[in-house]
This record gives structure tokens, C-alpha cells and sequence, in this order.
């Protein structure tokens, strides 16, 4: 971190203490530091990268782009801002969001509240003086709170693939991209993983590589993004009226404004098979995760959501010629429509039309091991010069228990929650007061700039709350967090189709992760009504203790 002692100057200050920790640096750590420093509290923001953005700048793969419309997934807290900046495509790029969080750190002048290149080791509760004190490194920090904004798709999944390590040539993650470039040309890549990381990359990495062997486990529905740039008309209508657009973004299911999402509010059993098809058709060309909302019952009437499955694989089956590639790529009966988030894709299937782009169907021919020239699976060695590894995460509880937390009576949180994770509302668990975490385990689902504005809001409330209060502490019961946790499966049941695979949002990506679901469905709206009757009663279902007179 640097710290401006006049004249332009800076100086490194590391450690020491304040208000209020937050950890990492991307959509979640950029607000809560924007709030924080209107409030007059001390702060910093601790992040182990070199720079802010977090999953933008980690994911830097070629090909990442969000699926989110950009005019939604932006910052609402700021009208300026919202007038000033313009995108230039419907789905932005991963250069052109990093360079949007760079520019809001600078705009709102808060980069000297963050220190780079620190990654968070331990937080360890000191019940005595009430206070956290972590260490990055060799820094010791203390802090009455700590917000762990460290995202749920930030911890990399490392696969339990035998050899691994011995594989002689370049290999890089998505999630852990380098920031030089990887020169693909005239070389054979194979890529191992198919969820929407992969997706995006395979088809730009065909465009140069003499060979792409794609690795495929799953295969995965997908529809395209339509990308283009951003409609003038649309920006226009955005900019004169961001307020009430930004009010109805908070009022909705996900958080995606109603006419670039298109949300449908029919049902699919009240139209004939012709206007059902018609709605599948203008969706897919339309573009983008609308498909999901195509009708109301996609995701909770079964039957209708195997309308809309057989749609999609039909769709494939057109694009993609050959018919051995084709039966690979066909998504499986069994597996309900976006049961996993669904992938929203620039011209994948069409890739596999070339020549040099083939698929190892590793349900029929699975990896064996990786040896230093290449993948071996139970039929061939594939031979390979870089391994391209877009395998996913630890959804949700890895960033929390991948470090050393620790909390009242030296529990440890990994050992807290090794059955599966609980949380009130999504933001703190009992017996470790004071750290709220930022789409942590059972938060709501929804577009992540919106969902994580709205969180940051109701976490820096209830701190406002308590510090009005004098009060020490803010912890919640395990009844409140148990009782969470069952709305939390409760919402997601009304989904079928959420269950009709196995999937991060389960944890089930992740061998001997307890599996549980660990996503609230019940709309953002729904969330943070909840969360505002909470605060009416006085934060009913957390608990405070006083100051030390
Ligand atoms: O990760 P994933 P992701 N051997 O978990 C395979 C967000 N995101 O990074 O399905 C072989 O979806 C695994 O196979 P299987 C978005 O929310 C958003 O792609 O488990 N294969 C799967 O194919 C998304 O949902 C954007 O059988 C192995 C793949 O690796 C989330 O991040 C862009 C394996 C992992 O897919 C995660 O997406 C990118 C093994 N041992 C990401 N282990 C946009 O905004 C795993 N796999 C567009």
C-alpha cells in the first residue's frame, strides 16, 4: 500500500490498525471501500493480487467476457459515473471491465486504501480486546471487523488429475491467468474443462493453435451471446433514466433490468407448441442468459424445462457437422436445463466444425493420467504442448476455509463447517463475530455488481447499527443460521431443476466436499426485504454484546 505524505509522495505502510479489514479487492472490496470511506471509519483493503478487479483480474484467459449486459453490470452508487463511462459492447470484455474498476478506484480516489500484493493468511478473534488480528506475511494488522469480500468463484480448483505436475510444458489455469501472453500458434493445446470458463476460451484459442484437443467431461448447454456492440438507442434510454432502471434492477429476481433481460411472465403450459418453439427460437438469436427466463416455469416445472433442453440440443446438433463430435457435444438426456449456470458462448459449437478441433469424450475414454508430453487416456496418448486447465472452483467456502480462521474459543471456521457451511442471511456465522462475508456461502443469487452493492449496503448498515449502539460485537445463533440454511434449501426446491445435476452451486464439483446447496433462489428482491424486516426488529436473529464501560 502507499500512503501520500504530500507533494504527490507516497510511502509503503504496512500492518497496523483499524476500523474495519476488507479482503480482496474486486466488485465487493471496490464498494465496501467506497462506502467506508464516506463514513469516517479506518480501513484498508487487503488483496493478494497486484491490482484490484478479483475475479476480472484473475480470469484474464483469452475470451473472458461477462455474460451480464454490461449497462447492467456496472455500478449504480454513482450518477456521474453511470453518464460518464461507456461501453462498447453488449458483454463486455475482461480488459474493458478491469479497466472500468481501475478507472472507478481512481475516479472515487481510493486506491490508497488498498494493499496489493498481500495475500490474508490467518484471522484469529481476540475475545479479550474484541478485535481481529490478521496476518498477510510478515504484516499484522488489527480490526474490530473484517469483511471477507472475496467472492464465491475465487478459490481455483486444482483437479485430482495423476501427473499432473509432470507435465513438461506450459500449463496455466483460467482462474490464475498470467498476464503475459501465451502465444497458442502452431502449437497443440489441450484444454480440460467445458463450464463457461472453457467455453469462451476454446474458440479463441482455435483461431491461432495448429491443434486443440478439448478434454470433456460433462458437455454443457450453451447459447449464444449475439455479442455486438453496445445498441446507441439502448445507452441513450439507460443514461436518461439510470434511476428508475437501477430501482427496477433492485426490485427483480437477479437483478438484471426487465428489457435487456426480457424477462417472460407466462407460463409455458398456456401456449401451443408453436409459440413455445417461436419463444425458444427469438430467444436464441436474441442472445444471453434471457434464454432461462424464456417462460416462467424453465427452471420449475420439470416437463417444460425438457422443452426447453431439447431445444437447445437440437440447436447443436444442427451446428455441429460431424456426428461423432455432435453426440459428444450433446448435453446428456439426465441433465436438467441451466441446472448448472447456464453457458452463454461466441460461436463454440462451430468451432468443433474444424478440422484441427477435436473432443475426447472422457465419459467413454477418461483420463488416465497426464505424462510430460501430453494426456493419456484409456484409449491414446494425446499429445499436447500447453495444458489449459478450466476446472472451476471451490465455490463459496473455499476462500473462507482455505485460510486459517479462527473465532471465539480458537474454533476454527474449516472445522466449523465441515459438514457444510452455515451463515445468517449469507453474512456471518456464529462464533466469529464481527466478520461478515460477502457472497460467502447461502448469499443470494444475482447479476454481481448489483447483488454485491445491495450486500455491501446491508453489511455496512448493521455496522453502522452496532457502532451506534456501542455495541462490542455482532454475532448471530446457530438457530438463526440453521433456520437460514432451511429457507435457503426451501427456495432452491421450488427449482427442480436446480437439482437436476450436480453442480458448484451443491459444492459437488469438489471431491469429498459435503454436498449441500448453497445458493438463496428466492430473488434479490425477496433477500433484501427479508434482510430490511430483519433490521426493523431490531437485527432480530443476530446478537450484540456491549463495550467494556
Ligand atoms: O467452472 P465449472 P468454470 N477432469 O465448474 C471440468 C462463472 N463464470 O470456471 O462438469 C475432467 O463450470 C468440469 O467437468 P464436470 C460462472 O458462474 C462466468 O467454467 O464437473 N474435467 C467442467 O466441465 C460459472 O458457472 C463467466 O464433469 C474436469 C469444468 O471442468 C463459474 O464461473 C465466465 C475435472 C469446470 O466448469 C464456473 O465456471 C467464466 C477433472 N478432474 C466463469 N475437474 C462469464 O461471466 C473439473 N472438470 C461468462
Amino acid at each position: 500500500m502507499s500512503e501520500e505524505v504530500g507533494g504527490g509522495s507516497v510511502r509503503e505502510v504496512r500492518g497496523g490498525k483499524y476500523d474495519v479489514l476488507v479482503v480482496g479487492a474486486g466488485i465487493g472490496g471496490i464498494y465496501s471501500a467506497y462506502r467506508l470511506s464516506q463514513l469516517g471509519l479506518s480501513f484498508r483493503v487487503l488483496e493478494a493480487g497486484s491490482g484490484v478487479g478479483g475475479t476480472w483480474y484473475w480470469n484474464r484467459y483469452p475470451g473472458a467476457r461477462c455474460d451480464v449486459d454490461s449497462l447492467d453490470y456496472s455500478f449504480s452508487f454513482s450518477h456521474e459515473l453511470e453518464q460518464e463511462w461507456t461501453w462498447k459492447e453488449r458483454y463486455a470484455t475482461q480488459p474493458d471491465i478491469l479497466a472500468y474498476f481501475n478507472h472507478v478506484v481512481d475516479r472515487f480516489n481510493l486506491r490508497k486504501y488498498f494493499i496489493f500484493n498481500s495475500r490474508m493468511a490467518s484471522a484469529i478473534f481476540d475475545e479479550i480486546a474484541a478485535v481481529w488480528r490478521v496476518t498477510c506475511g510478515d504484516d499484522q494488522y488489527e480490526a474490530r471487523y473484517v469483511i471477507m469480500a472475496t467472492g464465491y468463484l475465487s478459490s481455483p480448483l486444482e483437479p485430482d488429475i495423476p501427473g499432473l505436475k509432470d507435465f513438461a510444458g506450459e500449463c496455466y489455469f483460467t482462474s490464475r491467468w498470467p498476464k503475459h501472453e501465451v502465444d497458442f500458434s502452431n502449437k497443440r493445446i489441450g484444454v480440460i474443462g467445458t463450464g463457461s470458463s472453457g467455453i469462451q476460451l476454446i474458440p479463441v484459442v482455435a483461431r491461432t493453435a495448429a491443434h486443440v484437443t478439448v478434454f470433456q467431461r460433462t458437455a454443457n448447454y450453451s447459447v449464444p451471446a449475439q455479442n455486438g456492440p453496445v445498441d446507441p438507442e439502448l445507452l441513450k434510454d439507460y443514461r436518461a433514466r439510470y434511476k428508475e432502471i437501477r430501482a427496477a434492477e433492485r426490485s427483480s429476481w437477479l437483478g438484471t433490468y426487465w428489457a435487456t433481460f426480457e424477462v417472460n411472465t407466462k407460463s409455458a403450459r398456456t401456449v401451443s407448441d408453436e409459440e413455445r418453439l417461436r419463444e425458444y427460437e427469438w430467444r436464441w438469436n436474441r442472445g444471453g442468459q434471457g434464454f432461462m427466463v424464456a417462460f416462467s416455469d424453465i427452471m420449475t416445472d420439470l416437463e417444460i424445462n425438457k422443452t426447453c433442453g431439447d431445444f437447445v440440443r437440437s440447436k447443436i446438433a444442427e451446428i455441429v457437422k460431424d456426428p461423432v463430435k455432435r453426440e459428444a457435444l450433446l448435453p446428456p438426456q439426465e441433465d436438467a436445463f441451466a441446472c448448472k449456470r447456464l453457458c452463454v458462448d461466441t460461436g463454440y459449437f462451430e468451432t468443433y466444425n474444424q478440422d484441427h478441433v477435436k473432443i475426447v469424450n472422457l465419459r467413454k475414454d477418461p483420463i488416465v493420467r497426464v505424462e510430460s508430453d501430453g494426456v493419456r487416456t484409456s484409449q491414446e496418448l494425446h499429445r499436447c504442448d500447453v495444458l489449459l486447465l478450466a476446472t472451476g472452483f471451490d465455490a463459496f467456502t473455499g476462500a473462507l476455509t482455505r485460510v486459517d480462521i479462527r473465532g471465539l474459543g480458537g474454533e476454527k471456521l474449516k472445522e466449523k463447517w465441515k459438514a457444510g457451511p452455515v451463515s445468517y442471511l449469507g453474512v456471518l456465522t456464529a462464533r466469529f463475530p464481527n466478520m461478515f462475508h460477502v457472497n460467502g456461502p447461502l448469499t443470494v443469487v444475482g447479476n454481481g455488481v448489483t447483488t454485491t452493492e445491495m450486500l455491501v449496503d446491508r453489511i455496512v448498515e448493521l455496522m453502522l447499527y452496532s457502532e451506534e449502539s456501542k455495541f462490542a460485537t455482532i454475532d448471530t445463533s446457530e438457530e438463526a443460521e440453521i433456520a437460514w440454511r432451511g429457507e435457503v434449501l426451501e427456495a432452491a426446491k421450488t427449482m427442480p431443476a436446480l437439482f437436476g445435476c450436480k453442480s458448484w452451486f451443491f459444492g459437488a464439483n469438489v471431491p469429498g466436499k459435503p454436498s449441500m446447496f448453497m445458493m438463496y433462489f428466492g430473488g434479490l428482491a425477496t433477500y433484501h426485504e427479508r434482510f430490511r424486516q430483519v433490521a426493523q426488529q431490531g437485527y432480530r436473529g443476530f446478537q450484540f454484546t456491549r463495550r467494556n464501560p
